[in-house]
């Protein structure tokens, strides 16, 4: 291998082996996922579906593919009967192109898709486009009585392609409880009438009720006879789902799509699953639609992660993943840190910092400068910026991976309880002079600095 980029993955090693990694979407593979992932199935083009294929000499992929559907579905639906319901595709390369794989199966242009607001937890491809300062927020309003607290009707700046496409509408989380208003679906679906309704994103640490979902797009088909389709996008519990920790989406939705390396542990990528009705839409879809060859190489990564989640060893893990996160939750709490929702179901805590005088983005920066890594995010009602907002997301999966149980996110927190401390100790008007001022302390950042390291050598990964 030339030298330059053998020194960069080194050094990529010895950055995921020597810090805690607390960001909740990343994850750690096994050796036999990477070994998949860099096989020699990435040569081979296969345009097309299992058996009709634009190239000849994919009897072998046609294989593949198919035991890597049969798992998806065997992993991710555990009742046989419902099962065969459902079908999968596995060429979809990322979430975005999931979410996209689904609009373009089911939607046409200006069609309203209602979603999460994404600095309350939502996510990009699920439509986005916001207010520039100055305009007024849901200046499109049709309707007087929406309140920009129920609602977001979007801005002028159509950020993501989505938004330029479809017409977006996004419902927030309640105010006080920062959970889904489940009771305020009904009557945005009255005034919005969408064709499609998303539940998922990034940053909501709740159990999300897919069953009640289910009711009220049922009453709303009853009153109104308009069918809403309904796609949970799992990117986040996907793992947990298949550990049988987090309430499966099956019974309720008609589309459910994720990425498989955040709790399922595997190589980036994406499937699409949904209603057997919907599989010949969603494969056009894919291809011709929207892709050209699948990744057949991250569909043997992918299969590979399947065969170990299918297991007693992944159901615990995903347990321990949660149990990680609610201490952390629970630690965070009795220290007075305000945590979203007050707690968290899953893998992933979010902290507000608003109440501490300090920004997000300044304690993850500084978190990173003694080797933990998190990532700085908007919280519910946010008062700062997405470059500077209040929060910073906690998640367990990566470090459960490497070992870490209770005593060590005991550990890991009194570090993180520390450092805030240090950091908060040099708060400042600007983050440029709050970097200044925490890199001046030294000798407090070396200190425990040494905890992680010492840490990650006690539980180190597989690489
Ligand atoms: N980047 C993913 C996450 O961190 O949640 C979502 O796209």
């Amino acid at each position: 291998m030339n030298e330059t980029l053998q020194k960069l993955i080194k050094r990529e090693e010895e950055r995921q082996q020597n810090t805690i990694n607390l960001i909740p979407s990343e994850n750690f593979t096994s050796k036999a996922v990477r070994e998949a992932t860099g096989s020699i199935f990435m040569h081979k083009y296969s345009e097309g579906n299992i058996g009709v294929r634009y190239y000849e000499g994919n009897e072998v992929v046609d294989e593949l593919e198919s035991e890597c559907i049969r798992m998806v579905k065997k992993v991710m639906i555990h009742d046989d009967g419902l099962r065969n319901e459902w079908e999968s595709n596995v060429q979809v390369l990322s979430g975005s192109t999931a979410n996209l794989a689904v609009y373009n199966a089911v939607l046409n242009p200006g069609d309203t898709i209602l979603s999460m607001y994404l600095p309350d937890g939502g996510h990009l491809s699920h439509g986005w486009s916001h207010t520039p300062s100055g305009e007024k927020s849901n200046i499109q309003n049709p309707i007087s009585k929406v309140s920009n607290d129920d609602i977001y009707l979007g801005g002028s700046v159509k950020s993501n392609f989505n938004s330029k496409i479809f017409n977006i509408i996004q419902y927030r989380v309640d105010k006080e409880t920062e959970l889904i208003n489940y009771d305020k679906l009904l009557d945005h679906l009255k005034k919005f009438n969408p064709k499609l309704f998303i539940v998922g994103g990034t940053a909501y640490p709740r159990y999300i009720d897919y069953k009640k979902i289910r009711e009220v797009l049922d009453e709303y088909k009853s009153e109104t006879g308009n069918r809403v389709l309904f796609l949970a996008d799992v990117a986040h519990e996907a793992g947990l789902i298949a550990g049988g920790v987090h309430p499966s989406p099956f019974e309720s939705a008609d589309f459910v799509t994720f990425t498989t390396h955040k709790t399922l542990r595997g190589p980036r990528g994406a499937v699409v699953m949904c209603r057997r009705e919907f599989i010949d839409a969603v494969n056009k879809s894919v291809m011709p639609g929207l892709l050209g060859g699948p990744f057949n190489h991250t569909i043997a990564g992918l299969l590979q992660t399947l065969y170990e989640s299918d297991s007693d060893e992944f159901k615990n893990y995903s347990e321990q993943v949660v149990k990680n996160a609610k201490l952390l939750a629970e630690l965070f709490m009795k220290k007075g840190y305000r945590v979203v929702s007050g707690g968290t179901d899953k893998h992933m805590v979010l902290v507000d910092f608003s109440n501490k005088g300090i920004s997000g983005r300044a304690v993850s920066k500084a978190l990173a400068m003694i080797g933990i890594i998190t990532n700085k995010n908007t919280v519910p009602f946010e008062k700062g910026t997405p470059v500077s907002p209040s929060g910073v997301r906690f998640g367990t999966p990566f470090v459960t991976t490497r070992g870490f149980k209770e005593t060590e996110i005991n550990q890991t927190f009194e570090v993180i309880e520390k450092l805030i401390e240090v950091a908060s100790s040099v708060a400042s008007e600007t983050f440029k002079e709050f970097v200044e001022k925490i890199s001046s302390k030294k000798s407090d950042l070396d200190l425990l600095a040494k905890e992680v390291a010492e840490l990650c050598s006690k539980f180190p990964l597989n690489i």
